[in-house]
This record gives structure tokens, sequence and C-alpha cells, in this order.
């Protein structure tokens, strides 16, 4: 089984917008089960934990001023394939660029140009794992042990 576990959160942006649910309802429609869930309100230490692979980009600072301007919703997906999947439905990085029939393509149409000059964030309503290993480091980080859940769906009867 290519059963993966993948962290997702609805970032600032996207909890604000009200859009957590109309997001979550995609993850479920496809059929990908929610081992854990939590609202967090992270602080700058915590961003450079999760971003630290982008702490030196130009683009940090504001990074970290958007993620850390309200609370997030920090989930856990599980299915086949789940981390390849879940960057599938979430789109492209710049929702201008990212197609219709994502969460970034039919939610956003925040640019790069638009965000570049004044040193912003583009605003892209979610995060997702990019890679298995990525998703490994980034649920340890989010999540403990005892908030990941072990039970069965419909879905591992009719979709797997
Ligand atoms: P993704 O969230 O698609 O995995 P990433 O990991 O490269 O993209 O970057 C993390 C977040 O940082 C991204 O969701 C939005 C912001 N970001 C990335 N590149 C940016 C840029 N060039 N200008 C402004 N914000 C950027
Ligand atoms: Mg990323």
């Amino acid at each position: 089984m290519m059963l993966e576990r993948t962290l997702v959160l609805i970032k600032p942006d996207g909890v604000q917008r009200g859009l957590s649910g109309r997001v979550i309802q995609r993850f479920e429609d496809v059929g990908l089960k929610i081992v854990g869930m939590k609202m967090k309100w992270i602080d700058a230490s915590f961003s450079k934990t999760h971003y630290a692979a982008l702490v030196s980009k130009p683009f940090y600072p504001g990074l970290e001023k958007m993620i850390t301007e309200g609370p997030v919703i920090a989930m856990v997906l599980e299915g086949l394939h789940a981390v390849e999947l879940v960057r599938k439905m979430v789109g492209a990085t710049e929702p201008k660029s990212a197609a219709p029939g994502t969460i970034r393509g039919d939610f956003a149409h925040h640019s790069y140009a638009a965000t570049d000059k004044e040193g912003r964030s583009i605003k892209n309503i979610i995060h997702a794992s990019g890679t298995l290993e990525e998703s490994k480091v980034e649920v340890a980080l989010w999540f403990g042990p005892s908030e990941l859940f072990t039970y069965k769906t419909v879905h591992e009867m009719h979709v797997f």
C-alpha cells in the first residue's frame, strides 16, 4: 500500500476568509482520511522551524508576518499517494498561475508581481507538504503521537 500522511494548513487568509469548510470538504470528497486536526496560532520561532528551508529567502520576513497574523487550521490527511494527491489539489504556489479546479486557482488570484515590490508574502490560502520527506518532518513538528488517530472509513472498502 502506498499509504502516506501529509500536513495541510489552512493559512490565516483562508481561515479569515471563511474558506475552511469548503477546503476540508474537497479533501473529504476525494476520500482522504483526516487523522489529526487542530487550530494553532504560531509565533515567529515556530514559523522559522516550519519554514526552515526558506528563512534566508528575500520574501521570508513577509511570509513570517503572514503565517503568524492569525490562527491556522492544521490537519494531517492520510491516503494513497496523499502527498502528491494533495499537492495536485492545492495547485501552484502563485494563485494567478494555479490551474482552475485547484484550491489556489479557484479561491485566489494573488500574484508575485503584486507582492514582490512590497516584500509581502503571496496569500495562497493553504500549505501542503511538498515531498514525502517533508511530510514526515512537518507532521512530527505539528502533531504529537497522541493527536493522530487510527480508524476506518468507507473509502477503505470502496475506493482503495
Ligand atoms: P508552496 O507553499 O507551494 O510549497 P514554497 O514552499 O516554495 O511554496 O513557499 C512557501 C510559501 O512562501 C508559499 O506558499 C508562499 C510564499 N512564497 C513562496 N515564494 C514566494 C515569492 N517569490 N514571493 C512571495 N511569497 C512567496
Ligand atoms: Mg513548500
